[in-house]
């Protein structure tokens, strides 16, 4: 086994050793009222909690509550608190998807924009409790949406940039959103994304479902003419010459709710997962403070995107809250060129650097000089997040970028889980590349079997986690049944998480991927029902199964079987129309990779279709089907093992 040991020089930088690891996890897991109560001071509270836990995961009874009688606002932990000491330091560091185009927000100037933001959508109506729906690039103007709403009390809900105008009026009437948030256009990779002309349709879509957005604030990103509702648009250029600078926070309770994320899940539509202010917030910065070791004055880089919950905690609350500088990134890693990381790293002088597998392995692929002809010695620790990294991409990362210099934490964590649950600590943590390595302080993961029996020791199965953690979600908004349903119904009195892992002899976690029906696309969730409504949706398409096949970049790719309506003739060119299709149902996110036509699928009697038989054959694993006497129509697999789109 390859285990790479801690080395001095990391340890000499390291916040916390491995004995202070073990003894503070102990703590944490024995007595978490007295090591949350100490943990959550490190927030400024308006009034201090004197509650701590109060967490149920009892059937018919899951309630969890964090810090429940204290008032904070999480702007003002995130700005006004630092504008004494770091006024002038600071806080976004962005870069454009131009190389020519970056820009710097001090503190002090992202008080004013932020105030002034929450100032004019308080112009417009909005008030606590009230959604916010924020659907743009990667501007600085991103980060002030989600604080303007935290300031005011508003819950925000992120929509990625890259969903469709369908998938954002879901979202805007599950949440009932009255103001959208959005930019005139989008820029990535040197094309621009139709972002405002996305948005009105999508408010056309939800106008239609019985849910009418009153006002549209657009940020001109492009200076492109965009289509204009007179009665509904505002340009934030000329709201902000009206709005003051000065907002005060809004006192909110530590489980007042801060915002709504939309995510994939193995049934149904995607759940608006709902994240509280106090606990969330202790979680993200106290994690982003150890896991990344993070300490006064570094540069700090996470390239996700805003619209996914790693740029939530990690380039937004969590980074803030440290009174971090933060690097926000409009562009993408091959733009202009596949050397573009590790120039905008030599650029900033970047120490800290969070990435996902998929763009790892996207760029081991480019070639090493492309990476070695930059310098890279600023940095210090090296992340991934979204996916499982194979030992080959954690070992190119470490070598070939790192040059064995720094550390690698590989995080395990969730949109429900609002922070980091299970990584490495740098400097503390001996790594074995592809190991997502050990609990973070408070997290309590156990594995299970399909019967619910809890494995001790060495063993594989099912993910669970046995206690709250103060960033854990708090429901499914508006549908606390189906929080219950299905996070807590599993495995009783257990958090599930959907994932499957293995425990080693030196208690390490490897996470070995979901084990429902939802599949990781380039560290994008997606459920396999969602690509599969897509596709019934096209009039032609009669039944559609979907499952995910490996793939050497992406880490799945999206395999489709279709059976078409009666008449239709399968085609190229109807191929082709599909991804398209799906495309513009969801985005271009779930392109499908392979369709195959399928004169009939797989089913058991009661008509049940048997994925597991597809995701073989979508393996080109056909050798290894496992029992099909349960089957109803036994030769429609010969089809398709004989009409497979993948051989290697
Ligand atoms: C943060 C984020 C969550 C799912 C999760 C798991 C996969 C995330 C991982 C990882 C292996 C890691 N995942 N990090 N798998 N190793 N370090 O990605 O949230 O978009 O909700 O996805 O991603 O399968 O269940 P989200």
């Amino acid at each position: 086994m390859n285990i790479i040991q801690v080395k001095n020089e990391w340890k000499a930088r390291a916040k916390l050793t491995n004995d202070d690891y073990e003894a503070w996890y102990r703590r944490s897991v024995e007595d978490p009222d007295g090591f949350w109560g100490e943990h959550g001071k490190r927030v400024d509270w308006m009034t201090p909690f004197t509650k701590v836990k109060n967490t149920s995961f009892a059937p018919g009874n899951i309630d969890i509550r964090w810090f429940e009688d204290g008032t904070l606002n999480v702007a003002a932990n995130c700005i006004d608190r630092h504008l004494d000491k770091r006024g002038d330091q600071t806080a976004i560091l962005w870069e454009g998807d131009d190389p020519s185009e970056s820009k710097a927000i001090t503190y002090r100037e992202l008080h004013a924009e932020v105030c002034r933001m929450a100032n004019a959508l308080k112009a417009r109506g909005v008030k606590k409790g009230d959604r916010v729906t924020i659907y743009m690039p990667m501007i600085p103007e991103a980060a002030y949406a989600m604080l303007a709403s935290a300031r005011i009390g508003a819950i925000h809900s992120v929509v990625f940039g890259g969903f469709s105008p369908d998938a954002l009026a879901g979202r805007l009437d599950g949440a009932a959103s009255d103001v959208l948030i959005t930019a005139d256009e989008g820029l990535r990779g040197g094309r621009t994304v139709p972002l405002k002309k996305n948005a009105d349709r999508a408010c056309d879509i939800a106008a239609k479902a019985g849910h009418a957005v009153k006002t549209v604030l657009v940020v001109r990103r492009t200076g492109a003419d965009v289509p204009w509702t007179e009665s509904r648009d505002v340009w934030w250029h000329e709201a902000r010459e009206k709005a003051s600078a000065d907002c005060p926070p809004e006192e909110m309770g530590a489980e007042d709710p801060l915002f709504i994320l939309y995510t994939s899940g193995s049934t149904g539509k995607p759940k608006g997962v709902l994240h509280t202010t106090g606990g969330y917030l202790v979680f993200a910065a106290m994690t982003h403070e150890y896991v990344f070791d993070y300490h006064d004055g570094d540069i700090y880089w996470c390239t996700a995107d805003v619209g996914w919950v790693t740029g939530h905690s990690y380039i937004v609350y969590g980074p803030l809250a440290n009174g971090a500088t933060t690097l926000m990134f409009e562009g993408v890693p091959n733009y202009p060129d596949t050397s573009r990381f590790w120039q905008v790293i030599d650029k900033h002088k970047v120490n800290i650097f969070y990435t996902a597998p998929t763009a790892i392995r996207a760029l081991m692929g480019a070639g090493d000089d492309k990476v070695t002809t930059t310098s890279r010695k600023s940095l210090k620790v090296l992340g991934t997040v979204g996916e499982p990294i194979n030992p080959e991409a954690w070992n190119w990362y470490y070598r070939v970028v790192g040059e064995e210099r720094s550390p690698i934490v590989d995080t395990w964590w969730q949109t429900e889980t609002g922070g980091i649950l299970i990584t490495p600590l740098p400097g503390a943590t001996d790594l074995k590349p592809g190991s997502a390595t050990r609990p973070f302080f408070g997290v309590i993961p156990q594995l299970v079997d399909n019967d619910g029996t809890a494995l001790e020791g060495v063993a594989e199965g099912n993910l669970c986690i046995t206690d709250s953690w103060p960033g854990q979600m708090r429901t499914i908004y508006g549908d606390h049944d189906r929080f219950e349903q299905t996070y807590f119904s599993t495995y009783k009195g257990k958090y599930f998480t959907g994932d499957g892992a293995k425990c080693d002899e030196d208690g390490y976690w490897w996470i070995t991927g979901r084990v429902d029906d939802v599949i990781n696309v380039s560290g994008h969730r997606m459920g396999t029902a969602e690509v599969e409504s897509a596709l019934v949706s096209h009039p032609k398409v009669s039944e559609a199964a979907v499952v995910g096949y490996p793939h050497d970049i992406k880490g799945q790719g999206i395999y489709c079987y279709v059976t078409l309506m009666e008449g239709q003739e399968p085609s190229e060119a109807l191929k082709k129309e599909l991804v398209a299709h799906v495309r513009e149902e969801i985005g271009p996110i779930a392109s499908p990779d392979k369709i195959q036509f399928a004169p009939g699928l797989p089913k058991t009697r009661s008509g049940k279709i048997m994925r597991r038989i597809l995701r073989k054959i979508a393996e080109d694993d056909f050798g290894a089907l496992g029992d099909t006497s349960t089957l109803a129509y036994p030769a429609v697999v010969d089809d398709l093992v004989e009409n497979r789109e993948n051989r290697k």
